[in-house]
């Protein structure tokens, strides 16, 4: 019920008498009253003005599913929510919640990470209240080679996400989030979030795939070794944003792009909104692959979603699964 009268009081923007929101939820003016006043205790800003009604003010910036439920508009993505103070990974919450039968589309969210991963054993900085941590299980029926492109959906999804709660704020003066192929996201030519998918697979079919992201939405300062890469909407913005918000934002434009996704299989009909955010496109990187490293021009990505480099000698080569750092964005000089 918590989550529905926030999501009501959302939906109006303006006041909702007591009588609507008993009506709308078929409970007592007593119980709506309970939980207005827990709201407020939780550090809900809510009016109440006679004859009018509740108005909902402020509210706390925390990751906790009503939170992050009130502000959702999808079918699956997130409705399932599972969400955590402190947890060491979400992304290893996920695979536990997908063997104990959770379904498609849940969202595992945590105000803090004690074992935040990166990709290959690194890790991943999550301290509490200034950031997302949160992933999403996926059960689709594709091949498992057509996986890895989730991480390029989600990748965009997360930035077209990023970019519309920066517009609403700054409007045309909003710098853009790009994304950085294949697995980051970047914003001023530093990182701003990061992508770990992991995939439960049988040798023709999946059982399900976890696609994590980290998003630095409100940190002010960054550990030493990454303060000079990372950089949050707040750094870039000069202003706090909900996380919430954001979150159930990415959840909106993750279905809509994961819809799409399922249409072909692939990213051909994502492949040209994709290449508009990619920060790669015609700079010099740097593809570093177990025994062979070299240099070229990157030219956007195909429709399976491998970087199109451009070779000193004139070839193009498709890169999958390599390293590849940016010539002129953080780790490549
Ligand atoms: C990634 O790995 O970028 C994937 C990060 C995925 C994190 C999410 S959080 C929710 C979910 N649960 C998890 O446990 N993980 C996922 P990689 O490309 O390997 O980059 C890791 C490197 O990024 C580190 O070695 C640091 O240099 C840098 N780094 C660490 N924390 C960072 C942060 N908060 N912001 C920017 N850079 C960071």
């Amino acid at each position: 019920m918590r989550k529905e009268i926030l999501s009501m009081l959302r939906e109006t923007g303006g006041y909702v008498s007591g009588q609507e929101l008993c009506e709308r939820l078929q409970v007592s003016r007593t119980a709506v009253w309970k939980v207005i006043s827990q709201l407020k205790e939780e550090g809900y800003g809510i009016e109440a003005v006679k004859n009018r009604g509740y108005h909902l003010v402020s509210a706390p910036d925390v990751m906790t599913e009503e939170e992050i439920g009130s502000h959702l508009r999808t079918e699956k993505m997130g409705q399932s929510c599972v969400c955590f103070e402190e947890t060491d990974s979400t992304n290893t919450r996920a695979k536990q919640l997908a063997e104990e039968g959770m379904p498609h589309g849940t969202l595992v969210c945590a105000e803090r990470q004690t074992v935040g991963k990166g990709r290959r054993g690194k890790g991943w900085s999550s301290p509490p209240g200034e950031a997302i941590y949160m992933s999403v299980l996926l059960r689709p029926q594709i091949l498992p080679a057509h996986a890895s492109m989730l991480t390029l959906v989600m990748g965009l999804a997360a930035a077209q996400a990023c970019n519309e709660i920066l517009r609403e704020i700054l409007e045309d003066e909003a710098p853009a989030v790009q994304i950085k192929w294949p697995n980051d996201l970047v914003l001023k030519e530093r990182k701003i979030a990061g992508i770990l998918t992991e995939l439960s697979t049988e040798v023709d079919y999946i059982n399900h795939i976890v696609v994590g992201i980290g998003i630095n939405v409100n940190t002010e300062q960054f550990p030493e070794e990454i303060a000079g890469t990372a950089i949050s909407l707040y750094q870039a913005a000069g202003r706090k944003f909900s996380r919430a918000k954001l979150t159930a934002r990415c959840m909106e434009r993750l279905e809509a792009c994961y819809e799409t996704f399922l249409k072909t299989e692939d990213l051909s009909l994502l492949q040209e909104d994709y290449g508009r955010l990619l920060v790669n496109t015609g700079k010099g990187v740097r593809v570093m692959e177990p025994g062979n490293e070299y240099v070229g021009t990157a030219l956007g990505i195909n429709d399976r979603g491998e970087l199109l480099v451009r070779r000193e000698d004139g070839s193009v080569t498709a890169v999958y699964a390599g390293e590849v750092s940016v010539r002129g964005v953080y780790g490549y000089v």
